[in-house]
């Protein structure tokens, strides 16, 4: 049984989500383009492994035994940019030059231009290939690290992300731990009208994951989902997070409307407004 969470560390992942929040929204408006409704949808999940689940150390990057995160869904980078930016790696004035020529920002993650980006992803159903390799070569020591690969449901229709699933499940691999993003939606509508999932935890199951259904927006389920992964050790864990496309701004939530679409000023002002964070402007 997972150790409970305590209130401060609930309320500490709650005020950096926020700020991971207002900073996709600023990046996004900045850049004119971009992928604000899966970043936010993917946001408590990227902090709470950023901030609290992972080991890491900002001063060493290329540590060795850092555990990897994969973002196999790379288009919501800006979601992993910020969390980095706040847990410092990289300035956060940065953040703002998101999808400019030359920038270490790119809108899909790279590995070559910053610390921590394990893999370059955006082809979908890539990432969560790469993830099932690093976990396979951790293995072979000397490195304890475990891996963690964030996917998306509209991922989950590339045949090559279960081609890479029947791998981890087929190694046994406990130090794989496979989280889905379920919002329901991807770029075009509703993933269950383009090319339904369901029961994708039982898919899972069948693909020998240990498998969780929690929501992707409980810090309590999230943790102690993250604790019980831990503690299994006869295979790779899978999490089914539900979760809202745009989760935090009322008019990006449940639609695919701002799947690649980045807020005008106005709305960018009444999205902060309603975060509470600096710049919001009162409708
Ligand atoms: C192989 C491939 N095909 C198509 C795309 C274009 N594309 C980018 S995001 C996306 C939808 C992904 O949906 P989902 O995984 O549910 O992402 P989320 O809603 O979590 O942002 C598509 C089709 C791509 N990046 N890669």
């Amino acid at each position: 049984m997972a150790a409970a969470t305590s209130d401060e560390t609930i309320r500490s992942l709650e005020t950096t989500a926020r700020e991971i929040r207002s900073d996709i929204l600023r990046m996004t408006h900045a850049a004119g383009s971009g992928h604000p409704g899966g970043s936010l949808s993917v946001c408590d999940l990227v902090n709470a492994l950023v901030f609290h689940e992972l080991r890491l150390d900002p001063t060493r990057p290329d540590w060795p035994e850092r555990d990897r995160l994969v973002l196999s869904k790379g288009h919501a980078a800006p979601a992993l940019y910020a969390a980095l930016a706040l847990r410092g790696y990289l300035p956060r004035e940065e953040l703002l030059t998101l999808r400019q020529l030359g920038s270490r920002l790119q809108g899909h993650v790279d590995r070559g231009k910053l610390p921590f980006i394990e893999a370059s992803t955006g082809g979908l159903g890539q990432g969560i290939g790469m993830a099932v390799g690093m976990a396979l070569a951790a293995r072979l020591g000397p490195t304890t690290y475990r891996t963690v690969a964030i996917i998306g449901d509209g991922e989950c229709q590339a045949g090559s992300t279960w081609e890479a699933l029947l791998a981890g499940g087929h190694y046994r691999l406990s130090n794989l731990l496979v989280i889905l993003d379920r919002n329901g939606y991807e770029t075009d509508g509703p993933t269950e009208s383009i090319m339904g999932i369901e029961p994708i935890a039982d898919k899972l199951r069948a693909f020998r994951y240990h498998t969780l259904e929690i929501s992707g927006h409980d810090y309590r389920e999230i943790l102690g989902a993250f604790a019980e992964a831990r503690s299994v050790t006869t295979g790779p864990t899978a999490i089914v997070a539900r979760t809202v496309k745009g989760k935090g701004v009322s008019f990006m939530e449940g639609t695919h409307t701002y799947h690649g679409k980045a807020p005008t000023s106005a709305e960018l002002g009444r999205a902060l407004a309603e975060l509470g964070a600096p710049g919001g402007a009162a409708q």
